[in-house]
């Protein structure tokens, strides 16, 4: 299987996020991520690392706002031109509510309406990590239209937070968006987002469409994170109606309730009849997972990946969050070794 991986993520890499209670903790999603998942890559024989290309803006300002993109471009720059007393990352500390909000010309202020949280902190090296992350998941679609059963796109930053003008959830780009967004060129896309939680990017962006279908299987919006989408009744809005579905689940969901689950949303995608199938694949629905209350096993990752396969549709696998690092490579195995 190719899998598509670029070492700019390394540029990326924020000293510390804040959690809820304004504690600072060293940034959950760090490079050393990317090294557990190519230190189990590397050990298969079937897995084929390839650097992506570079498809330029044209994609990415498919999904995204331009103003938005170029707000991340210069965003480190002129944060150290506002000479602050701590530089280490740029964060804002006021937000904007999404009720027609102006756009102000300072730095913070339009990073506060850029951002939804404190996580999404930029350095200087995001932008650039964040467009190898984007190659890496057009790399793997564009693959895929040639005729590859499966892909992965081993991106980071991550991208499912990520909306048409917003950054979140420590992620800048949508990979899975752009991804998708390329392929319903040719056909019919389905989105399956079996991360922890809700996929409210993805979900924004092709919330009008219905010519991307998309599913998100995650922890309860009412108790976890992103808290203001992801719930039941959301189901797409204009002729992109009932072409969006969320599946919240408690805290403690075992892989058995998981599996009953998941299996709704294939019957759903097989009734939408998609010609492609992209996978918002993270991994903190594992059962040690830090940030996760969701008691997912290996064994189970492994049977979500057989049951996603035997769809038995070219789908592109693109790399969402996951913060058990220790044990990210023998779950990201797991879960692919079923699609060579
Ligand atoms: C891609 C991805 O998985 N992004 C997740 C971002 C979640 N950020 C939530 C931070 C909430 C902090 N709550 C800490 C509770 C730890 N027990
Ligand atoms: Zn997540």
């Amino acid at each position: 299987m190719k899998v598509f991986y670029s070492e700019t993520h390394r540029k990326h890499h924020p000293p510390f996020e804040v959690f809820d209670g304004g504690l600072r903790v060293p940034y959950l999603e760090n490079p050393d991520r990317m090294d557990q998942i190519l230190k189990a890559l590397r050990d298969q024989q079937w897995t084929d690392l390839c650097e992506p290309s570079d498809f330029g803006l044209d994609p990415i300002l498919a999904v995204h706002d331009k103003e938005y993109l170029d707000f991340l471009a210069f965003a480190w720059t002129e944060w150290l031109a506002t000479e602050p007393r701590d530089s280490s990352t740029l964060l804002p500390a006021t937000f904007a509510l999404r009720r027609e909000p102006q756009k102000p010309k300072s730095l913070l202020g339009r990073a506060g309406y850029y951002m939804m949280d404190l996580s999404a902190c930029i350095v200087e090296g995001t932008y650039q990590a964040a467009l190898a992350s984007a190659n890496c998941a057009l790399s793997a679609a564009q693959t895929v239209m040639q005729g590859e059963r499966a892909t992965f796109a081993l991106c980071r930053p991550p991208g499912h937070h990520a909306g048409k003008d917003y950054a979140g959830g420590y992620c800048f780009i949508n990979n899975a968006a752009v991804a998708a967004n390329l392929l319903s060129s040719k056909g019919h896309v389905a989105v399956l987002d079996v991360d922890y939680h809700a996929g409210n990017g993805t979900q924004d962006i092709f919330y009008p469409r219905d010519d991307v279908f998309t599913v998100s299987i995650h922890a309860d919006p009412d108790f976890e994170y992103p808290s203001f989408i992801g719930y039941a009744d959301e189901r797409g809005r204009g002729r992109g109606f009932g072409f969006h579905h969320n599946f919240p689940l408690p805290a403690g969901t075992t892989d058995a309730e998981y599996l009953q689950t998941l299996d709704r949303t294939i019957n759903l995608i097989q009734g939408y009849k998609p010609a492609y199938l992209v996978v918002s694949a993270g991994m903190d629905i594992y059962a040690d997972d830090p940030l996760g209350t969701i008691k997912v096993s290996t064994n189970g990752i492994h049977e979500i990946g057989k049951r996603i396969a035997s769809l038995g549709l070219p789908t592109v696998i693109v790399m969402e969050g996951g913060y058990a690092n220790e044990a990210l490579g023998r779950n990201i195995i797991a879960f692919l070794s079923v699609f060579q």
